[in-house]
């Protein structure tokens, strides 16, 4: 039996390194089943350096072959399966000395998508956090930052194109059919940020022209038969980089920059250093094979990988346990790039209201879960498990509060002295807040509480109406999510809306644990619209009546406030088990009916909080009586509002040539609400209009709608149109996904055998592959992750499926099965008997003696819990 306890890092014991880095010279000589890989490497003494200490370097899976000093063979070394260590430094390491080694790895084999890997024959890397031990020997930690200088070698009929980080600095015919390119890189880096790309690959470029007058190359490399489907990749670079310039004053920095695509990838995409490396699914897009949501996740990826550029490696990050100083950071920048590009202030509030749904039905059951750490953790056993929603969403949320206290300008001068204290070095959360509470002289000690503490606040409202004295008081308590826990700085925006609209929006700050404000001369009583925007990811709890928040659902000015207070009605029934009442329904109504209300908004409205958003309001979950009530509620408000929905269906088309902007998408996602609402209420005599639809689409938007309408419904017509669109679009890697994911997200239908039958059998279909993970994701984890009423079945039957495919994924790649195994962290929050099977099949998968350190954590962290 293994015996060893998983090794824990931890945030306190961080220690500068011994030694640095300055200048690297790597020549790597790629071959898929034995590359080898020269480095030559200026080490200096570390600030922490010692008379002889040794130097010890990471190393991972990489066969050892020989090691220099100052160009002499060395031999006082040790080698262990994860690090070289050498001893006998020259003058005890006090001064620079050049180490060189030489190791060889094997791409072809490398499943874990970590590191050197082949994909479809092309090579490429992936190197954070950790990956690039897998490449050479290193000091593989972001504090140490040096400067690159890459020769790549390949065979020039496999290997026509050659990419790394920074400037292309030479090329070269070398004999027996080799070619070769050397890349230097200008700025320093950590060895997370470095790449590599080589293959047969063709791009489409762009020359554009920064503030300064700089000119700059802008290239998105992709397999030859997907160029057509780079332009709005392209245009959401170019508008990334204007957008950069203009709100942040910050230029590209390189003569190019590279984005390339690839089709096995572990995440959305890497940020390293000029070349950007991404998964295919946020690059390639047309529209007769993507869908509005897939162009706008294009551009607000493409925008977050290119914001990175300096939230992240112009400035990194001290250790892993910062990720958030550069990831929080980062998807706050890339959300309000997408809020603008929205081009309208109701646009805007539909960005947020997504960005919050998101948000609340993935962080907020994270933060209450056996995997709850705050946005800086202190812990970790294996970092890549720690790349979260936490750490990214919750993380934006906290970087919005800084500009809600110091508002956009104050927030812009804590940027600027953040870069100009910053630039070129490896910092801590600590220095961001630093210099933020420095540019605007403020004290923001106690909002150092959001970086330390795990779980969603709760702040609760009690409110007084005093007619004779015309006062109002608005007493807020906060409770933080552990007992004990310190006070947070909570920004609360509000606004009392009056019958005399002459109250104007106000920012709270909740420092203490109760706090009263007073308003006076309001001349009756009012109705509070409180947190508006969602200013502080917290939970409010307030019991507003239903009279108040039918108000806040019809004429709050708050756009966010007013899409919440109609969430919160129907939430507040569907847990009650009731249907709309007719308050709701003509509240419904008005607002599907208003000429003056974007259709996205409306769409919005319309559309229920999630299962898991459901689950997180109860103590003890039953799935299937949260589905029941959910679908009964969503059947009431199509069967009720039946002449809305078919007037929206003809009101909402918009015949033509496709266009994806912003004011279109809103309408086709109206009109497919709308469709589906009708199939809700009567599959029967709907499933035409929706075929018809189908089979007429110019693009997939619709085309998708219509299909997952007919599938979802359990129309007669589904299986049709999935054979048909499965033969139409059997060429198109990213379109099979779509056409997998849908049938393992259906929901249980009632004449329908279980949904699970069917992703037992998608799992056996000649394109399903278990190493990519675009593949799996849109079978297993779209089952078990975004699928709950198929997946909590009362026999367990999901559960024992779930534990059979991590166990499956969990030698192929870690990561993979690590993200599947947190499909049950919430284990204890469900009621029987789906606890129990669940607890079964955690054990089954924690008896496995195999296990990743991935997948080991978390399961070992939910049995824990
Ligand atoms: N920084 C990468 C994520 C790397 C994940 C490593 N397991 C993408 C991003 O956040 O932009
Ligand atoms: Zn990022």
């Amino acid at each position: 039996m293994k015996t060893d306890l998983p090794q824990s890092f931890r945030r306190l014991e961080y220690l500068p390194p011994n030694y640095t880095f300055g200048q690297v010279e790597l020549d790597i000589a790629l071959d898929p089943a034995r590359t080898i890989v020269k480095s030559h490497i200026e080490v200096l003494p570390g600030v922490n350096h010692e008379q002889d200490m040794p130097l010890v370097l990471q190393g991972h899976e990489l066969e050892f072959v020989s090691l220099r000093i100052n160009g002499q063979a060395h031999r006082q070394f040790e080698l262990t399966p994860e690090t070289l260590t050498i001893h006998a430094l020259p003058e005890g390491g006090k001064k620079a000395f050049i180490v060189e080694i030489i190791c060889v790895c094997i791409p072809e084999k490398n499943t874990s998508l970590m590191g050197l890997y082949v994909s479809n024959g092309n090579f490429f890397t992936q190197c954070e956090a950790e990956g690039f031990r897998k490449i050479t020997y290193f000091l593989d930690r972001p504090d140490v930052m040096a400067r690159y200088r890459v020769t790549l070698r390949a065979r020039e009929s496999e290997c026509p194109v050659l990419l790394s980080n920074g400037n292309l600095i030479a090329t070269e015919k070398l004999p027996n059919g080799w070619h070769s390119a050397v890349w230097e890189d200008p700025f320093p880096k950590p060895s997370y940020l470095f790449a590599l790309v080589a293959g047969k690959l063709e791009c489409i470029e762009e020359t554009i022209t920064t503030t300064s007058g700089a000119k700059k190359l802008l290239q998105i490399w992709v397999e030859p038969h997907d160029l057509p489907k780079t332009r709005h990749a392209m245009n959401s670079l170019i508008a990334s980089i204007h957008w950069d310039e203009k709100r942040y004053g910050l230029e590209l920095d390189l003569e190019r920059f590279m984005i390339v695509a690839v089709s096995d990838f572990n995440m959305g995409a890497m940020e390293n250093k000029g070349l950007n490396i991404f998964n295919t699914k946020f690059v390639l897009a047309q529209p007769e094979t993507a869908t509005d949501a897939d162009f706008a996740n294009i551009e607000s990826v493409v925008a977050h990988e290119y914001f990175h550029n300096w939230t992240g490696n112009r400035v990194t990050c001290q250790d892993w346990f910062q990720l958030s100083l550069k990831e929080g950071l980062t998807v706050f920048r890339d959300q309000e790039f997408s809020a603008d590009q929205m081009g309208s202030e109701s646009g805007r509030a539909v960005r947020r209201i997504e960005d919050v749904r998101l948000l609340r039905q993935l962080q907020f059951p994270e933060d209450a879960g056996p995997m709850a750490h705050p946005i800086r953790p202190d812990e970790y056993q294996e970092i890549n498990n720690f790349y979260t929603v936490t750490v990214y969403e919750k993380g934006a949320e906290v970087v919005r509060m800084y500009q809600t206290l110091l508002g956009v300008e104050g927030f812009r001068k804590g940027m600027d002295l953040y870069f100009k204290r910053h630039d070129g070095q490896a910092v801590t959360c600590d220095d961001f807040l630093a210099a933020m509470a420095d540019a605007n002289g403020r004290d923001l000690t106690q909002f150092k509480n959001w970086y330390s503490q795990a779980g969603t606040p709760r702040v609760k409202v009690e409110e007084t109406y005093d007619a004779k004295r015309k006062e109002y008081q608005v007493t807020l308590t906060q409770s933080p999510a552990k007992p004990g826990d310190q006070l947070f700085h909570i920004p609360l925006r509000m606004r009392l809306l009056t019958a005399q609209n002459d109250q104007a929006e106000t920012l709270l700050e909740l420092t203490q644990e109760r706090q009263t404000w007073t308003f006076s001369g309001i001349a009756s009583r009012p109705v509070l619209s409180m947190n508006r925007n969602f200013s502080a990811p917290i939970n409010l709890d307030f019991d507003q009546t239903e009279d108040d928040l039918l108000t806040l659902f019809s004429s709050d000015d708050d756009a966010f406030n007013r899409w919440e207070a109609g969430q919160k009605l129907a939430m507040q029934m569907i847990l009650e088990n009731r249907l709309p009442d007719e308050a709701l329904i003509k509240a419904y109504r008005n607002l599907l009916t208003d000429p003056d209300l974007d259709p996205s908004f409306k769409e919005l409205a319309l559309t229920l909080p999630a299962e898991t958003y459901l689950y997180e309001q109860c103590k003890s979950v039953d799935p299937q009586k949260i589905y029941a009530a959910r679908r009964a509620f969503r059947h009431a408000i199509a069967s009720e509002l039946g002449i809305e929905w078919a007037a929206l269906y003809q009101q909402m088309q918009a015949p033509g040539e496709f266009s994806p902007d912003a004011a279109s998408a809103g309408k086709r996602a109206l009109k497919n609400l709308a469709l589906s609402m009708l199939l809700e209420a009567d599959p029967a005599i709907w499933a035409p209009m929706a075929v018809n639809q189908y089979q007429n689409a110019n693009n997939m938007t619709d085309r998708y709608a219509a299909l997952a309408g007919l599938v979802i419904h359990g129309s007669k017509s589904a299986n049709a149109c999935l054979e048909d669109f499965h033969q139409r679009f059997a060429d198109e890697a990213l379109v099979v996904d779509k056409w997998f994911a849908l049938q393992s997200s259906r929901p249980p239908v009632a004449h329908m055998e279980p949904t699970l039958n069917e992703v037992k059998r998608l799992r056996e279909h000649p394109a399903f592959k278990m190493n990519n993970p675009n593949r799996v994701r849109s079978v297993i984890h779209a089952f078990c992750l975004n699928n709950p009423a198929s997946f909590h079945q009362a026999d367990g039957s999901g559960y024992a499926f779930w534990a059979e495919s991590v166990l499956a994924l969990d030698p192929i790649n870690p990561q993979v099965a690590a993200r599947l195994a947190r499909g049950l962290d919430r284990w204890r929050h469900f009621a029987q008997p789906y606890q129990g099977h669940m607890l079964s099949a955690l054990k089954q998968v924690a008896a496995c003696e195999t296990l990743s350190a991935d997948v080991k954590e978390v399961v070992s962290k939910a049995l824990a819990s």
